[in-house]
């Protein structure tokens, strides 16, 4: 979960799912360890964690990589809860791995509902060498993204294009909005005359294309 405990030290829990082999692992070795590596395929989940500077404040990403493998399914879904953010991962040579983001969209958010999504288009590397192996063009992924009004990236694990600043965007994102979350909320008395309300903030509003609500359940 994502929560502050002083002004300084801010901690996201980010979550990465998508279908086996669409390069989720990968992406987070090249965040975290600034290496590309030829991984096996996960099994259950990892967590590994980076701190990175957002809007001026040190945060803290603690990052769960999911099993795409069916065979996880059940466990994975643990590693959801709590999560303030979601990349859903995606291979841009693999139409069958974007046609399956709605349906992990649908099982993040039974999960959790105070989650941003993110989804990203890996292995950009592949058809920048070969554009006859794209399988997902980037106009339907951006009527995608649109669509579930979230954000979309391209990235190459291999070049390492792109890839910081999908984490970069995460750790902005939640410094924006960090106050809307219910673990920022002030404490509510047993009255209950505080009580946690979900909305957009005017920054969201004014500049960003992943509005806040949206990324919640609908
Ligand atoms: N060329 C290229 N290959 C990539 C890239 N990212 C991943 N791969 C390759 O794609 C394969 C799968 O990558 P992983 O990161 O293990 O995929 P995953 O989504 O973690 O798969 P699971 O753990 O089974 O869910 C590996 O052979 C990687 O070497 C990339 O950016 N460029
Ligand atoms: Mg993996």
């Amino acid at each position: 979960m994502g929560f502050s405990k002083k002004n300084s030290d801010i901690w996201i829990k980010a979550v990465i799912l998508g279908d086996s082999n669409a390069g989720k692992t990968c992406l987070i070795a090249r965040f975290i360890y600034n290496r590309f590596y030829h991984a096996q395929a996960t099994i259950g989940a990892a967590f590994v964690s980076k701190k990175i500077q957002a809007l001026g404040k040190n945060v803290t990403l603690n990052i769960w990589d999911t099993a795409g493998s069916e065979r996880y399914q059940s466990m994975t879904k643990m590693y959801y809860r709590g999560a303030r953010a979601a990349i859903l991962c995606y291979d841009v040579t693999d139409k069958s791995s974007f046609e399956k983001i709605r349906y992990w969209i649908g099982e993040l958010q039974e999960n959790e509902q105070f989650c941003r999504i993110y989804i990203c288009g890996t292995k950009k590397d592949l058809i920048d060498n070969d554009p006859k192996v794209r399988a997902v063009s980037n106009d339907e992924a951006e009527v995608m993204a649109q669509d579930l009004q979230t954000c979309h990236f391209v990235t190459s694990s291999l070049t390492g294009e792109n890839v910081d600043a999908v984490f970069q965007r995460i750790g902005e994102d939640y410094v924006k909005n960090m106050h809307s979350y219910p673990e920022n909320q002030p404490k509510t008395n047993d009255d209950g005359d505080e009580s946690f309300q979900l909305k957009p903030s005017s920054h969201d509003k004014a500049s960003s294309s992943c509005s806040f609500a949206s990324c919640f359940k609908r």
